[in-house]
């Protein structure tokens, strides 16, 4: 087993994200403001199978795009709760500004829900088994697409929904509840974010314990480390947009829950942290097609899921 190495902040958010792709906050945010989130979340909706449409429902007409929160269906937008326990929390304030600069701007913010796999009714199942990307908003019943449903999603970039976009952003992640082995935690690959953007699905070769090789499919390549996001309510975590992180699939009997926010630069601001980081990158900072796992409709094809092949007894603390 691997140190716990992971689970503060080593450098601050600038520095641990030039080294290691992503940073956890320690402590992490007020735990009685995100479990009052979690609870007018769960009081918005029976969370369970009645989530999913019926097959002959899908089938009528499938739609695969545009099935994630949008203005004007998004539960945060809403909901009888306060996100000030994120948005004010000093220590994530005064990351960002570090990182991105005062005026950072919030490019989406919304829930997101890992399903466990006995709410699934068989066709989903049998629609999603091999995916790489199970992100089950075609499945679910439109009046609920106000969260992201995922049944884990394969190691990616947050790139890989900005084609030609420049990895000017960040991802903030955090727990509404204690999330262990079993809750879908994040893994994400440390050391990742050197090879700058790369195309999805990622070249990746298990090596000894928790140590993946990771190519860029331009000739380089650079070993990195599996770290597992594991931690109490209200723990949260930034990384960088070229960082590869993913899920496996949730197998605790109740749903994981959290809250995910894009964050992007201060367009006005001078230097500020990330541009250091994006500097010593070793490759472009933006890719015109991110993606090659999608077929026309947008469904996507069978190209495996790597992440989902680490074995619960190779899952290393982050
Ligand atoms: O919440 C999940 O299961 C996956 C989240 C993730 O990887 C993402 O939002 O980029």
């Amino acid at each position: 087993m691997t140190d716990q190495a992971g689970q503060g902040s080593g450098g601050g958010v600038t520095g641990d994200l030039a080294t290691r792709g992503f940073h956890v906050f320690s402590p992490g945010l007020d735990p009685v403001a995100a479990t009052d989130l979690l609870m007018a979340v769960h009081a918005t909706r029976a969370f369970g199978p009645d989530l999913f449409l019926d097959e002959a429902e899908f089938l009528a007409d499938p739609q695969f795009r545009g099935v994630n929160p949008r203005p004007g269906r998004n539960l945060v937008d809403r909901i009888d709760a306060s996100l000030d326990f994120v948005e004010r929390d000093p220590a994530i304030v005064a990351g960002l500004t570090e990182l991105l600069g005062a005026g950072y701007q919030t490019l989406d913010r919304k829930l997101v829900c890992g399903v466990p796999r006995d709410w699934m009714p068989d066709w989903v199942q049998a629609r999603t088994e091999g995916k790489a990307v199970n992100n089950l908003g075609p499945y679910i019943r439109p009046e609920y697409r106000d969260i992201t449903y995922f049944a884990g999603i394969d190691f990616h970039q947050d790139l890989i929904d900005h084609p030609a976009r420049t990895a000017d952003f960040v991802t903030l992640y955090i727990y509404l509840h204690p999330v262990t082995a079993v809750d879908a935690p994040l893994f994400v690959l440390e050391g990742s974010q050197r090879l700058a953007s790369t195309l999805f699905p990622h070249d990746l070769t298990p090596g000894e314990g928790d140590q993946w090789t990771y190519g860029d499919g331009r000739g380089g390549s650079t070993t990195v480390t599996q770290r597992m996001l594991t931690g109490g309510t209200g723990y949260a975590a930034v990384w960088h947009a070229c960082t590869l992180h993913g899920t496996q699939q949730d197998t605790a009997e109740h749903p994981r829950l959290s809250l995910r926010y894009l964050l992007a630069r201060d367009p006005e601001a001078g230097e500020v942290g990330i541009d250091a980081v994006n500097r010593a990158l070793g490759g472009p900072l933006s890719l015109a097609a991110t993606r090659r796992d999608l077929a026309e409709d947008g469904s996507a094809r069978d190209t495996g899921n790597i992440v989902s092949t680490i074995r619960p007894a190779d899952q290393q603390a982050g």
